[in-house]
């Protein structure tokens, strides 16, 4: 019969090994150590063994219930000191870390964007998406034959009611509304009808602004944006201005800052250029003020904007402008 018990303390001391919370401890104990257990079912035949065999096996029997019962008390103070409590929970294993979100990168880029021009007196305008052709076209001085008039261009619900193509329209309703001074940034979604793909999407954001007063001269609006370049894209960069047109600003301009991803040298980004256009501006053009009721005579302002999109592709290294909508967690999880 020894053969019998080395094996059953050798099986024992294997399952012992596998017990991790109380159910199994349990179920240890009913297999090896209860009244209808292996080792009573060892001891059971004791009598049919013969006297001399019997104190020798019987002693054999005690040393193997008392190493496994050493054993099922050291794994139930193991399990009761530190790895599970009376529910089975395993208060040892790693917590699950829970899902925290970010904030999308254009909503990063506007609210960097937002930060600086409040920082240097602006307030915050918004109006609706959807306008119609007075605010978004004739107030701006567009000509009734412009080109973004067409349906080519703009998204029509009805013959007078657009998609603005540009947040402008909510500056004209700010200054409809108020006296001067004005300054304001108006931060928004805009929708064109353009062909879809990694450059161009039908709906981006821009971010317009308005400086409204007596005496503001283009120095004052070189002063402004330089100081905005310098905050959002360091202090070290070059700029230049380089004219341009819009129907709304005379005289317009458009802004470049030395190419970061080739430092100046010509790349895909820049097109070869070396330099970046980023902002586009101007002084506000006297038929704009005419359309809201303001005396250009009196007043003087300037005027710019910017495509949010454009300088989160720029700021982030994003090669596909649809990414943005798309909202796949892999991508915006990286921001
Ligand atoms: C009023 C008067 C003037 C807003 C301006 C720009 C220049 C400009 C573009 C940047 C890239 C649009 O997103 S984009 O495609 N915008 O370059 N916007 S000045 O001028 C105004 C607006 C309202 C009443």
């Amino acid at each position: 019969m020894q053969p019998l018990v080395d094996q059953l303390l050798a099986q024992a001391e294997s399952d012992i090994l596998s017990v991790r919370d109380q159910q199994s401890l349990d179920a240890f104990r009913v297999r090896y150590l209860s009244r209808k257990g292996e080792i009573a079912g060892l001891f059971e035949q004791l009598k049919n063994l013969s006297p001399e065999e019997r104190p020798v096996l019987g002693k054999s029997l005690n040393a193997l219930r008392a190493r496994v019962q050493a054993a099922f008390d050291k794994k139930a103070q193991e399990l009761s000191s530190n790895s599970a409590n009376a529910n089975g929970i395993d208060l040892t294993l790693p917590g699950r870390m829970p899902f925290v979100g970010s904030r999308h990168p254009l909503t990063q880029t506007l609210d960097e964007i937002r930060r600086i021009f409040t920082g240097m007196g602006f307030s915050i305008a918004d109006g609706p998406e959807l306008e119609d052709d007075y605010h978004n076209f004739g107030a701006l001085n567009f000509p009734p034959d412009h080109p973004a008039r067409d349906m080519q261009d703009t998204f029509f619900v009805s013959r007078n009611a657009l998609l603005r193509t540009h947040t402008s329209p909510v500056q004209i309703r700010v200054m409809e509304n108020q006296p001067p001074p004005v300054r304001a940034i108006m931060p928004g979604k805009v929708y064109r009808n353009e062909a879809i793909n990694a450059r161009s999407y039908c709906m981006f954001h821009q971010v317009e602004g308005l400086c409204v007063d007596k005496g503001v001269t283009f120095s004052e609006l070189k002063g402004t944006l330089i100081s905005f370049i310098q905050q959002f894209y360091g202090s070290g960069l070059k700029y230049r201005f380089r004219p341009t047109f819009f129907p709304f600003t005379e005289p317009s301009a458009d802004i470049y800052i030395t190419c970061f991803i080739c430092n100046g040298k010509g790349c895909r980004m820049c097109k070869q250029l070396g330099w970046l256009e980023i902002l586009g501006c101007g002084m506000v053009h006297p038929n704009v003020f005419r359309s809201v009721g303001y005396d250009p005579e009196k007043y003087t302002g300037y005027a710019f904007g910017m495509g949010i999109e454009r300088i989160a592709i720029l700021r982030y290294g994003i090669d596909d402008i649809r990414l943005f909508f798309e909202n796949d967690v892999r991508f915006l999880a990286q921001f």
